[in-house]
């Protein structure tokens, strides 16, 4: 094995040596270099060392698989799913979260549980905060991921209220990964974005008569907007805003309001997606990524009328958890996104120029990186993966 700064990327694939070589050479390197806003064209994205990251990072909390988090707004709490199905309240500085009553049975098992949650704008005068979570769920003997809304009131005490079942994947079907079930609320306050796996069955995201491998436009009593771009439809497919995904395990939308998504690729060629209206990004079509089994998967510019990613990797860094940034406390930064890698064991920066996004940091957080959440004050909060996750504060070096 040579001597290369992404190696932890590279874990868990069998590479040929030349691959390998390829994606260590001082050529891959340069092409993406840290600090810089390169234009991306090998895939390669290096990682460098947390000592040399902007910012300083504390341990505040642990928790069991923690999959997801987000902060209540004007409160000092947040909330944090683990996979297994508890759903945790917590307050800055608390040596321990709360566990909240009245979370609905989850089908636990695989990539599947307890799913991600959101808050829905701000709280009422009473202090009834509003949700949105996601979970996988069992039923007709296969699985599928649901989304709820529900209100939660710190105040009072950490318990669920007014829970409504306003989605689920359609239709159902056997295993337990690539649910994606990731949620996103418009700046609008009024329509919600799901993403939907394509439940590592290839073919739905191509398949308009269901929900599989789509981001999902619907309203947050769970109707159909008018204006989806396949409203005229019947059934699921008029939830469709766009379709060719794969596995998408973070959405954002930038404060300029565009939409950002990515998605896991099959062996590499992860993905980083503007999400436009009606777009079909390819999946299983093209990738710039392969079959595990290495059979090809044509590279997107075989077939142009698909959609290309704005950016993509190779090697893996298996995307997880994306949050917008503004750049508040970091000198330099302006606009950027986000986000985890599980594999690639990282966080990384994605600044945005012009509505174009370019790779530029990547730094090596010696774990699996499941969730990257924001707060106004521009600090960063990370997830790290697995039965001992922690939850990580980065803020500034003075
Ligand atoms: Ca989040
Ligand atoms: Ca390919």
């Amino acid at each position: 094995m040579p001597a290369c700064s992404h190696y932890p990327a590279l874990r868990g694939f069998a590479l040929p040596m030349a691959a390998l070589l390829a994606a260590c050479s001082p050529a891959a390197t340069s092409a993406s270099n840290a600090g810089g806003a390169a234009i991306d064209t090998t895939g390669a994205h290096p990682s460098v060392a947390l000592a040399s990251a902007p910012f300083t990072v504390t341990e505040v909390a642990s928790f069991n698989q923690p999959w997801a988090m987000t902060f209540l707004p004007g409160t000092s709490f947040s909330l944090i799913t683990e996979k297994g199905g508890r759903l945790l309240l917590w307050e800055d500085g608390a040596d321990t979260p709360l566990a909240v009553t009245g979370v609905p049975q989850v089908a636990a098992g695989g990539q599947g549980g307890l799913g991600d949650v959101i808050a829905l704008g701000k709280p009422n005068a009473n202090g009834d905060q509003p949700i949105a979570l996601s979970w996988a769920e069992a039923g007709e003997g296969n699985f599928g991921a649901v989304v709820a809304t529900a209100t939660i009131n710190p105040d009072t005490g950490p318990a669920l209220q007014n829970l409504k079942i306003i989605w689920r994947q359609s239709p159902k079907v056997s295993g337990r990964g690539h649910f994606g079930h990731r949620l996103a609320i418009a700046p609008d306050g009024q329509h919600l974005f799901i993403t939907s796996g394509e439940r590592q069955k290839f073919d739905p995201a191509q398949d308009m008569s269901g929900n599989l491998g789509k981001v999902i436009r619907i309203r947050l009593d769970g109707s159909v907007p008018d204006d989806n771009p396949f409203a005229d439809k019947q059934g699921v497919t008029a939830q469709i805003w766009s379709l060719g995904h794969r596995n998408p395990l973070g959405i954002t939308f930038d404060a300029a309001g565009t939409l950002w998504t990515h998605e896991m690729g099959p062996a590499h060629g992860d993905e980083l997606n503007k999400v436009e209206r009606a777009a079909n990004y390819g999946y299983p079509i093209v990738s710039n990524g392969d079959h595990y089994d290495g059979r090809d998967i044509p590279d997107h510019p075989t077939r142009p009328e698909f959609r290309a990613p704005d950016l993509w990797w190779n090697p893996a860094i298996s995307p997880a958890g994306l949050a917008y940034h503004g750049g508040t406390g970091y000198a330099g930064w302006g606009p950027s996104l986000l986000m985890g890698g599980l594999s690639g064991e990282a966080l990384i920066r994605i600044a945005i120029k012009d509505g174009k996004a370019h790779k530029a940091e990547r730094w090596d957080m010696g774990a699996r990186v499941r969730e990257v959440e924001t707060r106004e004050d521009g600090s960063i909060w990370v997830l790290t993966d697995g039965p001992d996750g922690k939850l990580l504060k980065l803020t500034p070096k003075p």
